[in-house]
């Protein structure tokens, strides 16, 4: 992201390029230019909810621009290592425990456009022999969680109620069912994955569960609320197909990346609450 002079560019150890996943031609040219040792594609419509309204969108994006980024790969020639963000939505209806010999089921445009990318990914380390790896991660939060995603909508929510900014909190299913663990370390798996001599596919979560509502009751009595005073049910939230359960087994991340998960739903319940109080008072983070 080179607009104008920068006197400081040259202490830089990070910068900023602009691109887009529908725009094939400028990923080529990214990957010819910057030749990097390590490709994240983290890219994607990701909300699933929403995939029910833009499929064509959330198509295009978060399937078809896996597929760019592989082609941009394989045309520049880089000799780089790639990591597919794949998702535990891929599960969809298929019963938990899900691990990777568990068989797929899409439950929303969202999950069919990861399946094609997840697969896409595959076909290219067999083709042409990139280092591809799918990294199968059950839900991820953190203070950064987007607010339209149900943990932060609840701990934002919290926060405000907390200090008297907020009525009300409303949503959807209350009975499904998530493996929540802590993006912090979800992203050193990430990394992990890529610093292996061979490529492989992996299921990251923490094996522990809980619904919605278990979330919402938690993070509302964290800060001495009743739960069931402030949450209503807005049929609006609801999907047209749902997920109800996801919990993953992550046997084969602990063998092969020697990965463990230290922070289990609870925990983020109270990282999470405490960084929206902060917020909700005005302190900066
Ligand atoms: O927080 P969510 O929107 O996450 P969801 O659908 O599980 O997907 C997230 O995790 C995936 C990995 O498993 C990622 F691939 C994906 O990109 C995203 O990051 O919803 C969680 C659950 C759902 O069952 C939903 O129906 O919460 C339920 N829910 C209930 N009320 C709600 C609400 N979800 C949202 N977003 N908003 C609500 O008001």
């Amino acid at each position: 992201m080179h607009f104008f002079e920068d006197p400081h560019a040259k202490h830089r150890r990070f910068f900023l390029h602009y691109a887009d996943l529908e725009d094939a031609g400028r990923l080529t040219n990214l990957l010819n230019t910057i030749r990097p040792d390590e490709v994240y594609n983290l890219g994607a419509q990701s909300h699933v909810r929403v995939s029910f309204d833009i499929p064509d969108y959330t198509g295009d994006v978060t399937g078809l621009g896996n597929t760019r980024l592989l082609e941009a790969i394989r045309i520049s020639k880089v000799d780089c290592k790639f990591y597919q963000a794949s998702s535990s939505e891929l599960f969809g209806s298929t019963p938990p425990p899900q691990s990777e010999n568990t068989p797929f089921h899409p439950r929303s445009p969202y999950a069919v456009a990861k399946l094609y990318a997840y697969w896409m990914t595959v076909n290219y380390r067999e083709a042409y022999g990139i280092h591809a790896s799918n990294g199968i991660l059950f839900n991820h939060e953190s203070p950064r969680r987007g607010e339209t995603f149900v943990t932060r909508k609840i701990t934002k929510a919290v926060a405000n109620i907390k200090k008297g900014k907020q009525e009300k909190l409303f949503l959807g299913n209350l009975d499904a069912v998530r493996d929540w663990g802590y993006a912090k370390e979800y992203v050193e798996a990430m990394w992990l994955m890529l610093q292996q001599d061979q490529p492989t596919d992996l299921v990251i979560a923490t094996g522990i569960s809980a619904t919605v509502r278990d979330f919402a009751r938690a993070a509302f009595e964290y800060v001495g609320l009743e739960w069931e005073k402030y949450i209503e049910i807005d049929p609006m939230y609801f999907r047209p197909a749902e997920v109800d359960a996801l919990i993953g087994d992550p046997k084969k991340a602990e063998r092969t990346i020697k990965w463990k998960p230290t922070t289990d739903w609870k925990g983020l319940v109270g990282i999470m609450v405490d960084h929206d109080l902060a917020i909700s008072e005005g302190i900066d983070q």
